[in-house]
């Protein structure tokens, strides 16, 4: 019987993909029951044993909570990083919130190039997050401001999430003194590409944090319509004053939470957007169980 080791999935490129145990890397060969690296994703807890120093998969453990588009799991903050360019999605922003509450993962925001911005218009655009979530502002290239980041980075696994060119891996190069390859803007939009191409875990003053490659869409897949508003943290203080329980603040009548944003107290691009995102997720829930 074979010694077995209890690692993590670490990185994974292509076909290939390494495990984490203590300070050691491995590279890993998928065997035995788990063959498919598919169904591997980067943050898995994994049995594995040691053949030719490389490293087999046994078992894949439980996965706390997990995410597609990037396939990753165990994580326990999501980093949600918007900058003055790209222009933030909010609209994109918004679901990865939902996203994170509804797998049991706190979402931060991280506004990056401050430099770029007066900060009176970043503030302007978090105040409506602010509300109920944490938001940092930071410049990665002048290091601005990285301390309270720090904070977030020492505890547990974060994942780095957010569009293409809003500096996720820059950010990490910044804190970590690292040299993973990063690229202009313009760069990203004539090569058509995204710089960072796969899932990687580091190892950041006690805590890990992944980095991911960039995306632009989200679709909620699965998700119940109806549920939709328990992840809007601004509307739980509103919504017990509404004259139904099962409101959904969309057209009842006597709902405080409408009424919360004729009186300006809600965000309108929050609210909005929540109506859209209620329409797209129930659009393609109806569809799945007609
Ligand atoms: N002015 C300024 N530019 C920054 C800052 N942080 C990153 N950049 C620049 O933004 C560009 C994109 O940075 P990346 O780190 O490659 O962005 P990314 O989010 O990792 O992009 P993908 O890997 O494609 O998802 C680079 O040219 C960086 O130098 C900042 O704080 N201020
Ligand atoms: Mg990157
Ligand atoms: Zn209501």
């Amino acid at each position: 019987m074979k010694k077995t080791f209890l690692g993590k999935i670490s990185k994974k490129k292509a076909d290939r993909f390494e495990v984490m145990f203590e300070d050691k890397i491995f590279k890993g060969r998928p065997r035995g029951r788990i063959k498919l690296i598919d169904n591997l994703y980067v943050g898995d807890n994994v049995e594995f044993t040691i053949e030719d120093s490389f490293a087999n998969i046994e078992k894949i453990l439980p996965r706390t909570n997990s995410l597609i588009r990037p396939n990753v799991s165990n994580i326990d903050k999501a980093l949600i990083v918007i900058a003055k360019e790209p222009e933030p999605d909010f609209l994109l922003v918004d679901k990865m919130i939902i996203n994170c509450y509804a797998n049991g993962i706190e979402p931060i925001i991280c506004f990056n190039k401050a430099d770029l911005i007066v900060k009176e218009e970043i503030d302007r655009l978090l105040l409506p997050y602010k509300k109920f979530m944490k938001c940092i502002t930071i410049s990665a290239t002048e290091k601005d401001n990285l301390d309270e980041l720090k904070d977030v980075f020492k505890e547990g696994v974060t994942c780095l999430a957010g569009q293409s060119a809003v500096g996720k891996t820059t950010i990490l190069n910044s804190i970590l003194d690292l040299d993973l390859r990063t690229a202009k803007l313009s760069e990203k939009i004539s090569r058509g590409k995204h710089t960072t191409r796969h899932v990687e875990i580091y190892k950041v003053l006690g805590g890990m944090v992944m980095d991911t490659a960039g995306f632009s869409v989200l679709t909620l897949v699965d998700k119940e319509p109806n549920l939709l508003k328990d992840f809007y943290h601004e509307f739980l203080e509103i919504q017990n004053r509404c004259r139904f329980s099962s409101c959904l603040h969309i057209n009842e009548p006597d709902c405080a939470v409408i009424q919360a944003y004729e009186d300006g107290k809600i965000d309108s691009g929050r609210y909005n957007r929540y109506l859209q995102i209620y329409k797209e997720v129930k659009t393609a829930y109806d569809e799945k169980f007609i």
